[in-house]
């Protein structure tokens, strides 16, 4: 057992790949930090204010060895990665091995060994400063694919802790699961956790069937059974367990994560960014319909699927684009992988070769824009539009979806939604698609197009209830609360699993 730091603990500690900040260089030369605006912060900031609470992550640059500060109220507790690390850790293993995998494989997963055992080492390094900082008794809070294995390491080291772990992306079906070469650390690595918490119930549920092929633990709805005599090994996942022995209960569930509704609200209430609103309809030709697409370029995220409706419509002469322009949001993300450097140059010609082909001098089909935005300039954007389409292959949840429902609080605008996104088990009012069926997708818009305004306002107000009611906020509190009880009303017991209820 590492015993904690005689200086610095804290009662609660999130560990997350990133920090919530960004390096910003001042006016005079020298580097401070800006708050990162995101979900996870807004949800996390008021507790951690409230608590004696410490954030653990990587500070998004090479080789920034820094010493523990504080901004903003939270204390940020660097981790250091080298150009190396950043390559196998970050690029490879994470978004190269584990990302196209947990996506259903739309693209091709890579599977290295030294990309593993860079995983392995850089998880280390995040669950030992964990170990060292975190209070007798403290909760610890691991989030995302980047660190499976923490939770695992830090119940090692530190079996006084309470720790939960969040799933941001899907959990793949055993039959796609099976393929990683480290199948049994990742699920061990997972299992150290007291709750971890997936986007939506398959994902619980694939997560649960995976524990019981490689481990044959007992599982119940959202509770299994792990012995607690296992011995586990994080390189070889190998697991003894020793019949008779104690077991400690884990639960495994969905928590669908949302969004700071409230500050979506109060923006599109601010008149600069309502006139905003007024002024991108006016720069595009105030065209009686936009169509719109936010989306970091990812392969899961189908805009070329998107593109391919869109450039069929216009091809059936359905559409025309004197009436109906696509503005594309793909802000730029993993530039150094190389599956993103095709998609881009993909989707790059699939726009080309439509705006070549239907465009007209001062009509442009599609406003591809490979930028990133300020969060106002995104509010502006989901107030012009009066379609948003989200049409991803496979999305843990889909953030931006909730963000345009929020926004409309005018009632106006139309969502088109994947059925293969979280989001869409909760927003059922939305026109659903499924993004394969190309004739479908094509219908979908057709009908938010045609959709009389009475139709629009009333599933737009059911949405909107949805999100409303169900922020971020709460999201934090329903899972914490679950932590905390899965302490301390469930503690380690010899009861055999199939007498509980
Ligand atoms: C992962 C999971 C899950 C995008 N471009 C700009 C910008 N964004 C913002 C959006 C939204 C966020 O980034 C993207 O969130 P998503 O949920 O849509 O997707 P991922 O990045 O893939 O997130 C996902 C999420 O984690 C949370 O658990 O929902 O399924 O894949 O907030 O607005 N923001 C600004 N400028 C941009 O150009 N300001």
């Amino acid at each position: 057992m590492t015993t904690p730091n005689s200086g610095e603990t804290y009662d609660f500690v999130v560990v997350a790949n990133r920090l919530p900040v960004d390096s910003v260089t001042q006016p005079d030369g020298s580097v401070g930090w800006r708050m990162s605006p995101g979900g996870l912060v807004a949800a996390l900031e008021p507790l951690m204010k409230a608590s004696d609470g410490a954030w653990v992550g990587w500070p998004g640059a090479p080789d920034v060895e820094l010493a523990p500060f504080e901004h903003e109220g939270i204390r940020m507790v660097p981790i250091a990665l080298n150009a190396g690390e950043i390559e196998n850790y970050y690029e490879g293993f994470s978004n190269d091995t584990l990302w196209p995998l947990y996506h259903d494989v739309i693209a091709q997963p890579s599977y290295h060994r030294e990309w593993w055992e860079t995983y392995v080492d850089v998880n280390r390094r995040f669950a030992d400063a964990t170990a060292r900082i975190a209070d007798i008794g403290a909760t610890v809070w691991v989030h995302d694919y980047q660190l499976q294995l923490v939770p695992g390491m830090l119940r090692e080291a530190r079996p006084d802790l309470t720790i939960g772990f969040f799933n941001h992306i899907p959990f793949p079906a055993y039959g796609i699961f099976s393929q990683l070469p480290w199948r049994q650390q990742i699920i061990s690595g997972l299992l150290g956790a007291d709750v971890i918490g997936f986007q939506r119930v398959a994902d619980a549920g694939n997560f649960a069937r995976a524990v019981r092929r490689l481990f044959g633990y007992e599982t119940k709805g959202t509770r299994i059974w792990v012995p607690v005599g296992d011995s586990s090994d994080a390189d070889t996942g190998t697991r003894s367990h020793v019949r008779g022995a104690p077991v400690r209960r884990v639960v495994a569930r969905a928590f669908p994560i949302s969004i700071d509704a409230t500050s979506y609200i109060e923006l599109a209430k601010d008149p600069a960014i309502q006139a905003r609103a007024r002024q991108i309809r006016e720069e595009l030709g105030n065209p009686k319909t936009i169509m719109l697409g936010v989306d970091r370029l990812d392969y899961t995220k189908g805009i070329g699927h998107r593109l391919k409706a869109f450039g069929e419509l216009l091809a059936d002469g359905r559409l025309t684009v004197d009436d109906v322009t696509l503005v594309q949001v793909a802000s730029p993300s993993r530039e150094r992988v190389a599956s993103y450097m095709q998609l881009r140059d993909e989707i790059e010609l699939t726009v080309g070769r439509i705006n070549g082909d239907y465009g007209s001098i001062g009509h442009t089909a599609i406003n591809y824009l490979h930028q990133g935005y300020p969060r106002e300039e995104m509010v502006a954007l989901y107030l012009a539009a009066d379609i948003m389409l989200v049409t991803a292959l496979r999305d843990g949840m889909n953030l931006v979806a909730k963000e345009y429902v929020a926004t409309r609080a005018d009632l106006g605008g139309v969502l088109v939604l994947s059925e293969f996104a979280g989001a869409s088990d909760d927003l059922r009012q939305a026109l659903l698609i499924n993004p394969h069926d190309i004739e479908g997708v094509k219908d979908a818009i057709m009908q938010a197009i045609e959709m009389p305004q009475s139709e629009g306002r009333r599933r737009m107000r059911a949405l909107r209830k949805r999100v409303i009611e169900n922020d971020v906020v709460k999201w934090s509190r329903v899972f914490l609360d679950e932590l905390q009880n899965s302490t301390t009303v469930h503690p380690v017991s010899h009861e055999h699993p199939d007498a509980r209820t």
